[in-house]
């Protein structure tokens, strides 16, 4: 993602901070310029920075920091809580009753609305509720069949007229389609004209009327960057907004920008989409959010992703945290390649273990999806005892599983780097070189519940 950047200038601020013999004036002062230097670059709105980055150093140099904690992990902290606030609040939907709810998607044209659409569908669906779509597009060629396409990828309902023109009225019967079938959320997705956006306002408005809806979520365009603002205030102006869901956060440096002012207009951002794919969407913490910037790491998300991705009876929480904590075997390593390849991309979720996100050089992230699925076919070819501990392959093994596995040596040798390199990253991450406790195991089981 682009918006690592951000988090890359924010990291070696902070970095610096480490660094420093001792904090004084000067220290807390470059710290803040390295600061709105990122944040800058990342568009946000500059008197923003100055307002967020005066706090900073306000607190950097009043507050004591409290027992037990250096004055460097008390500015680290500083920051963090500083620019989580900045990055507002967010919202959940209640799904948690009987009445079906009923959700409008609205947006301007090519925001992600029917990509988000269908992705909030599968979040929810993966969580265990019945979602229904209805395609109140009917101004854009294909919207329906977009739609459709997208509801059967992820097994979901879609009610839609390829031929209507009446969007009031597809809205209508779709929702009763739905609420008759007693579904948990209906996603109603809009068109999003932009040539006439009065005539788009009054739309969503009728539509709105009709349907009453209980949750309007605004679709931003992340690209935008602090352009966002007025956008999320014009539809709050005419509709009903209720929380806006942030797309294209993968592929844009004025990301920053756009969260920032997106929640200077005071709707909560409730999620955002980080990718094209279907998976390719989170509930935005912005505690969380701000950690994996200040590559901190975020165990939540990643568990999160590990839990919806895999059977229940296959989750293994014990087997993570051994895995973190650097005490992988070779078939651990294999298994989790394979729930990886389920996921994802590997940078992403390299991302999120603590520590790793940041310090890995970009190019041994990459690890893209033929070589692991080369290494998958290279670990088939071992046996029990080596995936269990592989130090035990001499060179006339690694030549018959690089035969075995049709790989050269060189392959297979390459898997063992990079199983080792990873171990000893989680190893040495576990003895701790997080700012505050120390151990991973220590973080997931005092990581506060109501961030995950
Ligand atoms: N990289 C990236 N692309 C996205 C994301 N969300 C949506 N897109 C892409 O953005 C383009 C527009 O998405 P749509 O979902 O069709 O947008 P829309 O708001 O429904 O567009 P209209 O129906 O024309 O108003 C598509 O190419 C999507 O793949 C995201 O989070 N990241
Ligand atoms: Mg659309």
């Amino acid at each position: 993602m682009v918006l690592e950047k951000l988090g890359k200038s924010l990291h070696s601020g902070l970095q610096k901070l480490t660094r420093w013999g001792r904090v004084d004036k000067k220290t807390v002062q470059e710290l803040v310029k390295d600061i709105q230097k990122a944040l800058l670059q990342a568009d946000v709105n500059v008197q923003m920075v100055l307002d967020l980055t005066e706090r900073i150093k306000e607190r950097a140099l009043e507050e004591e920091p409290p027992a037990g904690v250096s004055r460097k992990e008390h500015i680290i902290t500083i920051v963090y809580e500083e620019i989580s606030n900045f990055l507002g609040e967010t919202r959940e939907i209640n799904l948690d009753r009987d009445e079906p709810v009923t959700v409008l998607m609205v947006g301007l044209q090519g925001s992600g609305k029917t990509t988000s659409t269908a992705k909030l569908a599968s979040f929810y669906k993966k969580r265990g509720y019945k979602p229904g779509l209805v395609c109140a597009d009917t101004y854009r060629a294909g919207a329906y069949e977009q739609l459709k396409q997208l509801s059967e990828e992820i097994g979901v309902p879609v009610y839609g007229d390829q031929d209507g023109r009446d969007a009031v009225e597809i809205s209508k019967n779709g929702v009763e389609k739905f609420k008759e079938e007693s579904k948990d959320i209906i996603l109603v997705d809009t068109a999003g004209r932009h040539q006439e956006e009065e005539a788009l306002m009054d739309e969503m408005k009728e539509i709105s009327g009709e349907i009453n809806p209980d949750e309007v979520i605004l679709v931003i365009d992340s690209t935008l960057g602090q352009q966002a603002k007025s956008q999320a205030s014009a539809f709050k102006e005419t509709t009903d907004v209720g929380s806006i869901l942030v797309t294209k956060l993968d592929g844009t440096a004025k990301g920053g920008g756009a969260l920032s002012a997106v929640s200077a207009t005071g709707a909560p951002i409730n999620f955002i989409g980080t990718g094209e794919k279907i998976e390719d969407i989170e509930k935005f913490k912005p505690e969380r959010f701000v950690s994996r910037l200040l590559g901190m790491g975020d165990i939540e998300t990643l568990l999160e992703k590990i839990e919806e991705t895999t059977e229940p009876e296959d989750l293994d929480r014990e087997k993570m945290r051994k895995i973190m904590s650097g005490k992988l075997t070779l078939g651990d390593f294999y298994e989790q390649l394979e729930r990886i390849s389920n996921m994802g991309s590997i940078e992403k979720i390299l991302q999120m273990i603590p520590g790793i996100g940041m310090s890995i050089p970009e190019e041994e992230m990459k690890v893209g999806k033929e070589k692991l699925d080369r290494f998958k076919l290279i670990m088939q070819s071992m046996t029990e005892e080596e995936l269990e501990n592989p130090k035990i392959m001499n060179s006339s093994r690694i030549e018959r599983i690089a035969r075995g596995s049709n790989t050269s040596k060189k392959e297979v040798k390459e898997l063992m780097e990079q199983y080792d390199k990873m171990k000893k990253m989680l190893k040495s991450f576990s003895r701790g070189r997080m700012p505050k406790k120390g151990s991973l195991e220590n973080l997931l089981d005092e990581m506060p519940k109501d961030l995950g």
